[in-house]
């Protein structure tokens, strides 16, 4: 397979309500799509970075940068098969994000090609998953509750809480407290902690957590294995975990016992996959991570969360959840749970007037 040319295009979804973390608070999600057009036809993904470098050091100029100035100059004039691709990247230090998008679009062209599933190219044993939501930091608690009632009404599986410091003990317990000991409950700190909070942290034990994620800075392992020998809540860990080689210091190091996968921050869905081998081997649970994804970026998550190691639910909500409009057709929840696309490829395609309506900017890069 050959590359003949590659399509970025921006596009601006504006989410259903803002969505507050520790990092900051986000309005709008702009997305980067990526269509890449090769002799057996095409295939779309999306890229993850987000518009500010927060969350992770990768941010969407710089990762569109990344792809037309290194990236494809690195495919077009090589064969192209799915396991080609990370190969062809390795001289490019970190820049996942962007390498993702692009591996995935190849991916998905080759699989569209060969009329086979992204979910039977990476081994997925299920056809519909539960799914948890991820609750922003509100302004007050009882706004919070309602956001977590409505949540549950949906028929989500797990609710995961933003904390930060000044808003952990109260809202957590209080959320508890309403909706009872059966709601898997999680938090997601997104590194707002630092050493110095370990003793306040593991006053969280007393709410039955199904894990604490990322409390600490992403290269501070240290930390996260001081917290966990204290504490009886799983730390779990995402921005920490860049690679497969990562997962395995971190566990080496027992500074986690859950991790979290989202196929962006890890460089594309074959190491993502390579995690959850390596996690699944050493006996650990993962989830599939969100990144306010459009539904080219979840029909893709779907796929990788149906596989077998994949026992927690994930950040993998339904539409309506953040946009009244997306670029492809919605998804929705049934029975509480997601159906995993079955169609070739990422098992999607952008509706073209929501494509064209949301789209901000486009740019044609040929082959040489
Ligand atoms: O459901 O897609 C989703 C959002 C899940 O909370 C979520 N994502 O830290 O995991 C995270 C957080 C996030 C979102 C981080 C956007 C950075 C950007």
């Amino acid at each position: 397979m050959r590359l003949e040319g590659v399509e970025l295009r921006r596009v601006a979804l504006p989410l259903v309500s803002p969505f507050r973390t520790s990092l900051g608070t986000q309005t709008v999600r702009d997305a980067l799509l990526v269509r890449v057009v090769t002799d057996e036809g095409e295939g779309w993904a999306e890229c993850v970075a987000e518009d500010e470098p927060t969350y992770c050091p990768e941010y969407l100029e710089g990762a569109a940068d990344v792809i037309r100035r290194f990236l494809l100059p690195a495919l077009f004039p090589i064969e192209l098969d799915p396991a080609a691709v990370a190969p062809a990247f390795q001289h490019l230090r970190a820049h996942q994000m962007a390498k993702s998008a692009v591996e995935t679009a190849v991916l998905d062209a080759w699989l569209r090609a060969r009329d086979m599933s992204l979910a039977a190219y990476l081994g997925a044993v299920r056809r519909s998953l539960p799914v948890g939501v991820s609750i922003g930091i509100k302004d007050t608690v009882d706004e919070l509750l309602d956001t977590v009632d409505r949540s549950l009404a949906d028929g989500y599986a797990r609710v995961k809480l933003k904390i930060e410091p000044g808003w952990d003990l109260e809202p957590v317990g209080r959320v508890r407290e309403t909706f009872g000991a059966d709601v898997m409950l999680t938090v997601d700190a997104n590194t707002a902690y630092g050493l110095s909070d370990i003793v306040h942290l593991t006053r969280l034990d007393a709410y039955g957590l199904a894990m604490i994620e990322q409390p600490f800075a992403p290269g501070d392992l240290y930390a996260h294995a001081r917290l966990a020998a204290r504490m009886s809540t799983p730390i779990c860990l995402d921005e920490s975990i860049t690679s497969a080689r990562d997962a395995v210091a971190a566990i080496r190091q027992d500074a986690c016992s859950i991790i979290n996968i989202k196929p962006g921050r890890v460089g594309g869905y074959l190491e993502a996959r390579r995690i959850h081998d390596v996690a699944h081997a050493n006996g650990l649970p993962v989830w599939c991570g969100g990144m306010l994804e459009t539904g080219l970026g979840r029909a893709a998550n779907l796929a990788l969360a149906a596989l077998p190691g994949f026992t927690l639910p994930g950040d993998i909500s339904a539409t309506a959840r953040y946009y009244e409009r997306d670029v492809t057709a919605p998804f929705t929840l049934s029975g509480g749970e997601m159906a995993v696309p079955t169609g070739a490829g990422i098992g999607i395609e952008p509706d073209r007037s929501s494509l064209e309506a949301l789209t901000t900017a486009t740019e044609w890069i040929p082959a040489p």
